[in-house]
């Protein structure tokens, strides 16, 4: 290399792009996530954040925040000014604001955390019911085999693929009964496992024959260890199991799959979460920050009922305000000093 010139080091451009201040955390942090994205999707939001959404996102509570931080400090500077800037119910109800925006970034993690790291869904059910079946139709390939003997699929059978742009675990697992033979009780501990760890279960049952109290331990079971779909197939044939409700579909023909995976994707992303691109967030980092917020968010609220004095309380709206600026970039004194002069007009 001539001149003292060598290769960038992995994120080096980043991050001099951050230490010169011309990206801010949120932001560095997305390119990390633009490069690692594997859907257009993910990759969109990842652009977003690239662009400064997450920051946009935060500063109308950060805001609010500060304000709050202002009005107080003010009253206690100019306590003998006689100036009552706060009685508690206004405090009351700039915290109670304040607390509804971090709650809600916070609730927007549960389907930003899918776009971020995909999510895992386990097909289960009884042997022969059509789950192989089930888990090619979904995944558009001959993946796991198919055949008319109960108890073919012996093992975990996983493959991932995009669904509405997030990335999915399709997990096939082999049928539930009980059995005497080693391998196939082992490959029946490993569905249990699966059901577990798993983020959304599809209980497969086969709607062409009679509903088993076996299937309804399973549904039971798998509504217990967390979200779950059931999944009648084989509507294509006769149509017995009508005593539970179900996505009806036949994985032999393709009907209702559509629907299906319109259910799967309302499960994730309750509500129209999903159109508020900017509206998320996909870091645990991010998730966990706002958590501290909240608790001193509460601490503060607490502070005001039991009629603690402000500088007390200025304290936990302070430390509610760190974290956000580990997210967003510090705050300071300058930032809170001109709020006050320029909010108040005190001195003039
Ligand atoms: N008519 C009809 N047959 C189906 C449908 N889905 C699966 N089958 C048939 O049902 C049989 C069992 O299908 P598999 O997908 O292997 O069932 P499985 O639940 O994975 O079975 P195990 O691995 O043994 O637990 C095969 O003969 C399939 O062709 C369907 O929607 N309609
Ligand atoms: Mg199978």
């Amino acid at each position: 290399m001539q001149f003292g010139a060598r290769p960038a080091e992995p994120g080096e451009f980043t991050l001099r792009a951050y230490l010169n201040g011309r990206l801010d955390l949120p932001q560095a942090e997305a390119v990390r996530d633009l490069i690692e994205s594997t859907t257009l999707y993910q990759a969109r939001i990842a652009a977003q954040q690239v662009d400064g959404s997450v920051s946009r996102r935060m500063a109308p509570l950060k805001n609010k925040l500060l304000e709050l931080i202002s009005l107080l400090e003010a009253g206690i500077d100019f306590a003998e000014d006689d100036i009552d800037v706060a009685p508690d119910a206004e405090i009351l109800r700039r915290l109670g604001e304040i607390e509804a925006d971090v709650d809600t970034l916070i609730r927007s993690f549960t389907f930003g955390r899918f776009v971020h790291n995909g999510f895992t869904l386990a097909i289960v059910g009884r042997p022969n019911v059509g789950k192989s079946s089930l888990f090619n139709r979904l995944l558009e390939q001959d993946r796991a085999i198919v055949t008319d003997i109960p108890g073919t699929t012996r093992d975990v059978v996983s493959e991932t693929a995009s669904l509405g742009g997030i990335p999915v675990r399709f997990v096939d697992t082999a049928g539930i009964r009980d059995s005497d033979e080693l391998v196939e009780r082992l490959g029946i501990e490993r569905s249990f496992q699966m059901m577990a760890d798993a983020d959304l279960t599809l209980v497969v049952l086969d709607a062409s024959e009679p509903l088993l109290g076996a299937d309804r331990e399973l549904i039971e079971r798998a509504s217990q260890s967390g979200r779950s779909l059931v999944v009648l197939n084989k509507v294509d044939k006769a149509d017995a199991v009508d005593a539970v409700p179900g996505s009806r579909v036949s994985a032999l023909t393709g009907e209702g799959i559509g629907e299906l995976r319109a259910q799967i994707l309302a499960m994730i992303a309750p509500g129209e979460t999903r159109d508020q691109e900017e509206g998320f967030i996909t870091s645990l980092r991010h998730e966990q920050l706002l958590r501290e917020t909240r608790e001193a968010l509460a601490d503060a609220r607490n502070a005001v009922n039991n009629r603690i004095p402000h500088e007390m309380l200025l304290l936990d709206l302070y430390r509610a305000l760190r974290p956000i600026d580990a997210i967003t970039g510090a705050t300071t004194a300058d930032d809170i000093l001109n709020r006050i002069f320029s909010t108040f007009c005190i001195g003039k």
